[in-house]
């Protein structure tokens, strides 16, 4: 079609109302998330909504989370970065996706639960701080839940594609159709990099001594850093108006993963995750809500020394590696949940269990001179059984206080399945636990709610802590401890108090909260005196922590956001701090926003950490602030990003980026370099 001059006005009148549509939108996105944080979200809890993840250079969950307050993690490489909240990492905090339980293969993390799902397949992350999640076993620092993606009516479709420094690749597309009757959703991802770069100019593989035994070989200093393909599924089917059925799966393929911070690096990481659910909805008056779970998982990883120098052939290294572990693990699970009215409240119940197994196998050219290359159990193909039942209470008292309580017990059975030199096969562990907690929220004005939250949450230990078996050839060394579990390990009890405040209107909010902590049997990674060796002991600890996060909306389309996370923690036992705590860290950020263009300078500021673990060696972490800037617009369906993460090239280092064991590297893991970033998303 040729354009005529007497077609302007019509067209700029068209343009105009395309534009004053957007700006509604994408204005309201704005305001939707301060209203959501501000009115709907408790002041010890906190979201991450998928805008956030999508305007940033985040390659995986882990590191898109670390914009939350409370939220820090573990630099490992490019990717597969693991989540700490408040301090607790691992075990301590419960990551899920759609209520799935999810755990890594790796015993040393290299695939944590955040690594094995694609923001693609998320619309939102939620964080409870605190064990303050009843549904659910073990996470007694708090849970953060990833909600995948549900299609709407009739057709939809997204396909995002962003491009950056070192040719990281992050392209996905989805599309879905849904009826009143029924719905499916299919999705595709694909996620490539090369090595990224830190500030001082050298690739993350290249931050090892020259005559390191653990440095990279010459041809993979430079080779791909990952490359991940994701496909996933999901049917649901709408039997009744008030019921649903769903199935998703989601199959994950992660090959060629480089890990700097470790000694061995990642051949691959396959994932099957499958999750089923049933729910019917007002039932009758007194029966509200019936849900019904079931899901299953299952990993398998393999991690050797290939592209080290360590795998160079010689006398005793016979194969292309001198070390490998070949690691899987599987979870499967059931829940049943009901919502009842009973008396002037509701009342939420429900009975769950879950199975998780652990298999790692162990190969090195040097554990025994004799038998080189022999399988060693490390982890001894050990299971966790944990049946569970809770129950929680929920009232209104009048229009300004609302009191929550409940209970959960919880019994728990480990075995080891195969024999290695610490336990033999059928040893077992059994545990039962108690947790509990009492909630009021105060609203004494409209906008203004008072948190208070007294709590015990519990964790047992996990089949690594109890079972785990990495002895050395030869006598144990500093350089070569013999690393292994503490079958008598007993499980950590946390008692929480919280306190928190949060002031709210349609345009501002502003949040604090407070937490005290006691750790009873903290587990805790410690180097055993007078040996050399390293092992898991319970200790008595404490914590205590504070954030404070707001978001505004001011005039001029102008929104300024600022957190701040603060948490101590110190070994009761020794009387010296524990180790991998973050610092005093967090962002300010202002923002243009009119719903068709927006532009976004953010600074990231960290504290010296000088309380450190000297029992482990851990050393003191310099303070550190980057600048972030981005931009984009949006036309109609599409959108279009543009950012440069780390302006000022700053070198600098997260405290919790370096490995004490197993498979230490003896290497810090820098941050990234300045990096700039490409987004192109069409939506319909
Ligand atoms: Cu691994």
């Amino acid at each position: 079609m040729r354009m005529n001059i007497k077609d302007l006005p019509l067209l700029v009148t068209f343009l105009g109302a395309a534009l004053l549509s957007q700006r509604a939108d994408a204005e309201n996105q704005m305001l939707d998330e301060i209203t959501v944080r501000g009115h709907k979200e408790s002041p010890h809890e906190t979201s991450l909504s998928i805008r956030e993840v999508r305007e940033s250079p985040a390659r995986d969950m882990g590191e898109a989370l670390k914009q939350v307050d409370g939220i820090s993690y573990v630099h490992k490489g490019a990717i597969a970065n693991d989540v700490v909240l408040r301090g607790l990492q691992k075990d301590n905090i419960n990551v899920f996706v759609d209520g799935v339980r999810l755990h890594g293969a790796c015993p040393s993390r290299m695939d944590p639960p955040s690594f094995h799902y694609d923001f693609a397949e998320i619309e939102q992350v939620t964080v409870i701080k605190g064990p303050y999640d009843l549904s659910n076993p073990g996470g007694l620092g708090g849970v953060i839940d990833a909600r995948t993606k549900k299609p709407g009516i009739g057709f939809g479709s997204d396909v995002s594609l962003s491009y950056g420094s070192w040719n990281s690749l992050n392209t996905s597309a989805t599309a879905s159709y849904g009826t009143d009757a029924y719905d499916g959703l299919l999705g595709y991802a694909y996620k490539y990099s090369d090595v990224p770069k830190s500030g001082d100019g050298r690739r993350l593989t290249e931050i090892y001594p020259a005559a390191s035994p653990n440095r990279y070989k010459s041809d993979a200093i430079d080779s791909k850093a990952y490359e991940i393909n994701t496909g996933w599924g999901k049917l649901g089917v709408n039997p009744t108006l008030n019921s649903r059925s769903e199935i998703g799966y989601t199959y994950q393929d992660a090959d060629h993963v480089l890990y700097p911070y470790l000694k061995m690096d990642a051949d691959y990481d396959k994932t099957h995750r499958l999750n089923w659910t049933y729910q019917i909805q007002k039932i009758s008056p007194l029966f509200k809500d019936l849900k019904l779970q079931a899901y299953w998982d299952k990993v398998n990883h393999l991690m050797d020394d290939r592209y080290r120098f360590t795998s160079n052939p010689s006398l005793n290294v016979t194969r292309y590696y001198s070390m490998q572990t070949d690691a899987s693990t599987q979870v499967y699970g059931a829940k049943l949940s009901a919502v009842l009215a009973a008396g002037p409240g509701t009342l939420k119940t429900g009975i769950d269990y879950y199975n998780r197994n652990w298999n790692a196998v162990n190969r090195r050219a040097m554990y025994t001179m004799a038998n080189r290359y022999t399988d060693l159990a490390m982890i001894p193909d050990a299971s966790i059984d944990n049946l569970g039942i809770f129950g929680e209470y929920k009232i209104s008292l009048g229009k300004q206080l609302v009191l929550k309580g409940g209970v959960r017990g919880d019994l728990t059975w480990a075995e080891a399945n195969k024999t290695n030199t610490l336990v033999t096969a059928g040893t077992s562990r059994d545990f039962s636990n108690v947790s509990a907690n009492l909630q009021l929220t105060y609203t004494p004005v409209k906008g203004l709610d008072i948190f208070t939250g007294i709590a015990r949450g519990t964790r047992t230990p996990d089949q690594q802590e109890l079972f785990l078996d990495v002895p050395t050839p030869g006598t144990p060394s500093v350089t070569s401890p013999y690393w292994h579990g503490n079958k008598d390990l007993k499980s950590t009890v946390n008692h929480q108090a919280d306190v928190g405040a949060k002031y709210s209107t349609d345009r501002f909010y502003v949040n604090t909260s407070l937490f005290y902590s006691d750790l009873q049997d903290y587990i805790n990674f410690y180097q055993i005196p007078t040996l050399s060796e390293k092992s898991y002991q319970n200790v008595h600890a404490t914590m205590w922590g504070a954030e404070l996060n707001s978001q505004v909306s001011l005039d001029y389309d102008l929104y300024l956001k600022g957190s701040l996370s603060y948490v101590e923690a110190r070994n009761e036992s020794t009387a010296t701090p524990l180790s991998e705590i973050p610092p005093l860290n967090g962002s300010v950020s202002v923002r243009y926003d009119n719903g068709t263009v927006f532009l976004e300078a953010m600074e990231n500021l960290a504290r010296e950490q000088d309380r450190v673990d000297s029992g482990l060696n851990e050393t003191v972490t310099p303070g550190w602030a980057t600048t972030d800037l981005k931009g984009g617009a949006n036309y109609r369906d599409v959108t279009l990003i543009i950012g440069i993460n780390n302006l000022f090239d700053k070198q600098y280092y997260s405290h919790l980026s370096y490995a004490r064991d197993p498979f230490q590297s003896g290497v810090k893991v820098p941050e990234n370099g300045r990096n700039v970033y490409f987004t192109v998303e069409y939506a319909f």
